[in-house]
């Protein structure tokens, strides 16, 4: 398999989901659209929705279903980004090598783009799931999404951010939470979902649910580094190269690499997923 080929066919056929549905939806602004846009399509490792589509795959998920909620995930993640780039929180003037939404559009654009993303990402789960033949597993899927996302989710762990931005005394048991519910609870919605879907007993979507958290400690690490590159990394949050220092950092991205690879390969079909992890960690592992 041509890995990076595959992976640019999949990034373009969930794009092509994306603007759809985005174009779909006629009645507004057209500067609301253009940055609606901008904000979601423009680059992006849709580490999310692939993730979304490929366990959907292993669940045998009917596609539009899966496509729908992977789209839906994708357009929480826009949104977080671009309200987290919002001077007030973490006020950064790009995003994805480009002016971030608000620099290119204004404040009060960036915030109402943000929530017509959060509330787009509902209206697509809603729509595909009234044309599902199990209605009971969309809606608590749905609701899977919204508890993820939410007060006891990714926000969650934003405020823990906030609530610990130059804390010298954090340690790694805070770290982890805070990693846990900033990162991993999206990428959980994103795996386990499918599983939600197909109507999988709960003992496996523990297992998933697992999965998506070894995979938030590593892909977080890595965050970690990239922010180090790019801009020295220390904005005073905690995080695995403060506390832990770069050499036990990469030891321990690879220790759970390891763990997400395990769990992979106990399913067929797991071809690309392998290839992906290990085009995503190649730097460490
Ligand atoms: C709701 C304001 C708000 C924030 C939620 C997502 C988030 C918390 C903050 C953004 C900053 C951050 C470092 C989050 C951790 C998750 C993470 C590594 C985001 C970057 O995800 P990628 O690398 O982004 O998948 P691309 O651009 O590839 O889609």
């Amino acid at each position: 398999m041509e890995f990076l080929n595959e992976y640019s066919k999949r990034i373009k056929k969930i794009d092509n989901y994306i603007e759809n549905y985005i174009d779909s939806i006629t009645d507004t602004q057209p500067n609301l659209k253009e940055a609606i846009k901008y904000s979601v399509l423009n680059g992006g490792k849709r580490l999310r929705s692939i993730l979304c589509i490929e366990f959907a795959k292993l669940n045998d998920v009917n596609e539009d279903l899966a496509y729908a909620f992977a789209c839906a995930i994708e357009f929480i993640h826009a949104y977080s980004l671009v309200h987290d780039d919002l001077p007030c929180m973490d006020d950064d003037d790009f995003r994805r090598g480009m002016p971030s939404c608000h620099k290119k559009y204004g404040e009060g654009m960036a915030v109402l783009v943000g929530d017509a993303l959060l509330t787009l990402a509902f209206d697509i789960m809603s729509f595909y799931s009234e044309k599902c033949e199990y209605p009971k597993n969309c809606i608590k899927a749905i609701n899977f999404v919204a508890c993820k996302a939410g007060m006891c989710g990714m926000i969650n762990g934003q405020v823990i951010d906030i609530n610990n931005t130059d804390n010298k005394n954090a340690d790694y048991d805070l770290l982890l939470k805070l990693v846990d519910k900033k990162t991993s609870e999206l990428i959980c919605a994103s795996v386990v979902t499918p599983a939600i879907l197909a109507g999988v007993d709960d003992k496996k979507i523990k297992k998933f649910s697992e999965f998506a958290s070894n995979l938030g400690i590593a892909f977080q690490i890595r965050d970690d580094f990239e922010d180090v590159e790019q801009d020295g990394g220390d904005d005073g949050s905690p995080n695995f190269i403060n506390i832990l220092g770069q050499d036990k950092a990469r030891k321990t991205i690879v220790e759970y690499v390891k763990k997400c690879d395990l769990f992979i390969s106990e399913f067929d079909n797991n071809e690309f997923l392998c290839e992906f992890f290990n085009y995503l960690f190649a730097d460490f592992v």
